[in-house]
């Protein structure tokens, strides 16, 4: 089979299954081109609760498959990939986090929602890397616990300067491991291009940025600025998604290329066994899930 007929395949069962394919930005293209929607993990959160499908096929990684299910509850909710989890994510448990408060009584905890849903249960308010400074500074308190991802606690204090943010050592393996020599070795490659890097990256990376954003605020950044050409530092499939939304310009990755394996490890074979089977399935017990909600609801009345 072909990859256009594969695609096809897929899309038909899809549509006899009352699936809706969401994707993530960071999948393989070939995985986002048979998505319905391609997007963050909470924009396709939001359109698994507000679609009228019954099953929600999630291309992305395990935190994103149960933020979809926390807010869908009676949807069907399949990750084609059942390993495909998130190294930031599993670096803080519940018990971690239990014993964390008790050192810090009476602080707000916001949490990354790279995270478990028993985490978020135990949260006070989720954000994104898209909201992170507007939810600390919504807080109105003078000091915050902030899991599990120090980078973007880091950065997030360097943009709400009167806020303490009291940090988990936490980081993503994958923007962990670039380095400023990439990043100025790309510079001096094109230099007439702008530099956009993702909060996950360390300090000295993002002390070399034009602009830090999230996933989502690349691709609006990219066809609004004024820049031809840009530097992306994230995901290399990010790419993909900045190549279609601003066909005009030029987009470089890094050498070498960040990738993230659990993103990879989704492949279109197994998206073609999830649509057909509608499995595996990923569950949140009501309890963890009422108490997560709660967190995620706090997060999206912010904005
Ligand atoms: O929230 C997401 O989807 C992640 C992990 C990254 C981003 O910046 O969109
Ligand atoms: Fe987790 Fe990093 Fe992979 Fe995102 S890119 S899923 S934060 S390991």
């Amino acid at each position: 089979m072909t990859l256009e007929e594969t695609q096809k395949a897929i899309r038909a069962s899809a549509a006899s299954h009352d699936a809706v394919i969401l994707a993530h930005n960071y999948q393989r293209p070939e995985v986002q081109d048979v998505a319905d929607f391609v997007g963050d993990s909470l924009g396709l959160s939001r359109t698994a609760a507000d679609t009228d499908a019954q099953a929600i096929v999630f291309c992305g990684v395990h935190f994103m498959a149960e933020t979809a299910k926390i807010l869908a509850p009676g949807k069907t909710v399949v990750l084609p990939e059942m390993k495909a989890g998130c190294p930031m994510a599993d670096m803080i448990t519940a018990p971690q986090l239990v014993a964390w408060k008790e050192r810090y009584p009476g602080l707000p905890v916001v949490t990354y929602v790279n995270s478990s849903a028993e985490v978020k249960a135990l949260t006070d308010v989720c954000c994104t890397s898209a909201n992170a400074p507007q939810v600390v500074r919504s807080l109105g308190v003078d000091r915050v616990l902030f899991a599990p991802d120090r980078n973007l606690a880091h950065w997030v204090s360097s943009r709400v300067p009167e806020v303490e943010i009291i940090a988990w050592p936490g980081f993503c393996p994958t923007h962990e491991r670039i380095t400023p020599e990439q990043v100025l070795a790309a510079r001096a490659a094109h230099p007439d291009a702008a530099v956009m890097a993702h909060p996950e990256c360390r300090p000295s990376v993002l002390d070399l940025a034009d602009a830090v954003l999230s996933t989502s605020g690349m691709l609006r950044y990219a066809a609004s600025s004024p820049a031809r050409e840009f530097i992306v530092v994230t995901e290399e499939a990010l790419m993909h998604g900045l190549c279609r939304a601003a066909p005009e310009k030029t987009f470089w990755t890094l050498d070498p290329p960040p990738a993230c394996p659990n993103m990879k490890s989704t492949t279109l074979e197994k998206v073609r066994a999830a649509v057909d089977r509608l499995e595996p399935r990923v569950e949140v017990p009501e309890d963890v899930r009422r108490a997560a909600l709660a967190a995620v609801e706090r997060m999206i009345a912010i904005g």
